[in-house]
This record gives structure tokens, C-alpha cells and sequence, in this order.
């Protein structure tokens, strides 16, 4: 049996990528740990029960107005939960999780992040409608992963500002 001289180059050309592939996989996963892709700041996870921001974790307004909301992900909710932040204003949110990889999505929006066990995610995001959003875990976390469910209600701001 004889391979076309061309067909054997492609064969050993599309097995060598594969070996390529694998071997970037392999690497990879062996030195890299799960984080978040931007915004590296750390929190303890065994001890976040008694973390400043994150054991009793409330919306503050920071100095210069800025809104801040951190977020403490847990099996299975988010805390705290319902929230409630004016229209056309900036949103920072400092998420984290007390035990597994979880999502935190508002539906309708594209402010998303994971919020993983160790680390904290932030993004700002400013609601340009008022109304009432759900928020989702998007990573599955367990058994009631399908009810791991906020709400965050977004407001017309005090004045009638628009
Ligand atoms: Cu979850």
C-alpha cells in the first residue's frame, strides 16, 4: 500500500500540530494556576468570614462618590442580596468566592465575571436603564447551581437626573 507523496506530507504536517498542540496543553496546565485574566489582587478564602470587605460585605460610597459593591460569592447566592444603585451611575464590583468557582452575570447586560475562590475580580459598569435585573451563576457550582440566582434593582437617580 502506497501514500500519496503529498497526501504523507499533510499527514505528518497535521500529526505534528497535533503533538504541538498537546505538548503547549501539557505545559500549560502544569505551571499555570486557574486566575482571573486581569486585576491580580488576592483574599484568603479559609479566613473570609472575618475579612474586612468581605465577611459582612455592604455597598459603600467611596470618598469621592464612587459607588463600590463587593461581592462575596457562596454555594449558593450571592451576598449581598437584593441590591439596589442608582441609574447613569458607575458601579465598581469587587467579587469573590467563599468556596467554588462561580459567575457573576448580570442578565441582559454584559457586565460578567467569574468569581473565583482567592482572588477578586472587579469591573465598573454603569446601567444606562432603570429596572429590575437578575443576576446568574454562569459557572456550575453544584446541585443548586440552577437557583444561585441576585437581583439588583437599578433606580432613577434622586433629582430626576437622567
Ligand atoms: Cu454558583
Amino acid at each position: 500500500m502506497s501514500v500519496d507523496k503529498y497526501e504523507r506530507i499533510w499527514m505528518f504536517g497535521a500529526g505534528g500540530l497535533i503533538v504541538v498542540f498537546l505538548v503547549i496543553i501539557s505545559i500549560t496546565a502544569a505551571t499555570q494556576a486557574v486566575r482571573p485574566p486581569s486585576h491580580i489582587e488576592v483574599v484568603n478564602p479559609a479566613t473570609i468570614a472575618e475579612h474586612p470587605e468581605f465577611g459582612d460585605p455592604q455597598l459603600r460610597v467611596e470618598a469621592d462618590g464612587r459607588i463600590v459593591i463587593p461581592v462575596l460569592a457562596q454555594m449558593f447566592g450571592f451576598f449581598p442580596d437584593p441590591l439596589e444603585v442608582p441609574v447613569n451611575t458607575p458601579i465598581t464590583f469587587r467579587i469573590t468566592s467563599a468556596d467554588v468557582v462561580h459567575g457573576f452575570q448580570v442578565v441582559g447586560t454584559n457586565a460578567n465575571a467569574m468569581a473565583v475562590p482567592g482572588y477578586v475580580s472587579q469591573f465598573t459598569y454603569t446601567f444606562k436603564k432603570a429596572g429590575t435585573y437578575d443576576i446568574a451563576c454562569n459557572e456550575y457550582c453544584g446541585l443548586m447551581h440552577h437557583a444561585m440566582v441576585g437581583k439588583i434593582t437599578v433606580t432613577e437617580a434622586p433629582g430626576g437626573q437622567r
